[in-house]
């Protein structure tokens, strides 16, 4: 199959869908996208601290928004959402901490708000699975809310009507719901972000479930927003010249598709 499928001028531009929306972090990460010229997420799923906050230091410059797993780091210390923060606002991108909420709102609030990570005080963005039903929204009230409508992984669950009641309960919380994890474009609500996990330069597999899709696939096919790369980058010899590519590939895509 042609993986360069004829691109749909039929986008809106970023810059014009910031003020399409009136949640602010959706307007602020639209407005980042366009300035930085960059629609890039890099997932730094490694389990040192320092380590972390090195790449994203390298890394920083490439992306809109860095992704992490706070709950896979071996040394957490509570400075590190201080830190993470001073590295962001050197290099301009967000943090999207991927922690996936999936219980009742009281449960969901105790876990976003405290524990040992305080994901609340750092983190720009999270996600969640709606699978508890909105009242995960009600307790997630004042983050920058990711629903998960669909997953990159074989077998997933999360599809057709599944996918589609997630639409529709994303779209009945504008205040807090920001958009998608999905594989493509789900809502023409021109203010829903849409981040699409599992991409890679070529197609493929990981030995546990995990598919990879193209930038051109996932960004002029489908027509999602932004790309999460983890170990296409992370893994490479020169990952800062790796994530330089991805960029350039992911912005390209993106400008192809816009009317
Ligand atoms: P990879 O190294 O590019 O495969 O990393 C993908 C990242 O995105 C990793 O942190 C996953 O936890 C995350 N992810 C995913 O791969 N697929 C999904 O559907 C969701 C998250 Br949601």
């Amino acid at each position: 199959m042609s993986k360069t499928a004829a691109p749909r001028l039929e986008r809106l531009s970023f810059l014009k869908r910031a003020n399409l929306t009136r949640h602010h972090m959706a307007q602020r990460l639209f407005k980042l996208m366009e300035d930085k010229k960059t629609n890039l997420s890099v997932a730094l799923d490694v389990t040192g601290q320092n380590q972390l906050l090195q790449m994203a230091d390298l890394l920083g410059p490439h992306i809109a928004v860095l992704k992490t797993h706070v709950d896979i780091l071996q040394d957490f210390t509570p400075d590190f959402g201080t830190q993470l923060q001073a590295i962001a606002k050197k290099h301009h991108f967000l943090i999207f901490e991927d922690r996936k909420f999936a219980d009742i709102g009281q449960t969901v609030s105790l876990q976003y708000r405290g524990g040992i990570y305080r994901i609340a005080d750092w983190a720009d963005i999270i996600n969640a699975h709606p699978i508890a039903g909105p009242g995960i929204i009600e307790g997630l009230k004042g983050s920058n809310l990711l629903l998960l409508a669909e997953m990159s992984s074989a077998g997933t669950l999360a599809k057709g009507a599944y996918t589609r009641s997630v639409v529709a309960m994303a779209e009945a919380h504008p205040e807090t719901v920001m958009g998608f994890i999905s594989l493509r474009k789900l809502s023409d609500q021109p203010g829903i972000i849409h981040f699409t996990p599992g991409v890679q330069l070529a197609s493929g597999k990981d030995s546990l479930g995990q598919r990879y899709r193209t930038v051109d696939e996932i960004l002029i096919k489908n027509h999602s927003d932004i790309i999460i790369v983890g170990r296409g980058i992370t893994h490479a010899a020169n990952p800062g010249e790796q994530a330089r590519i991805y960029r350039e590939a992911a912005w390209q895509a993106y400008v192809q598709t816009v009317a």
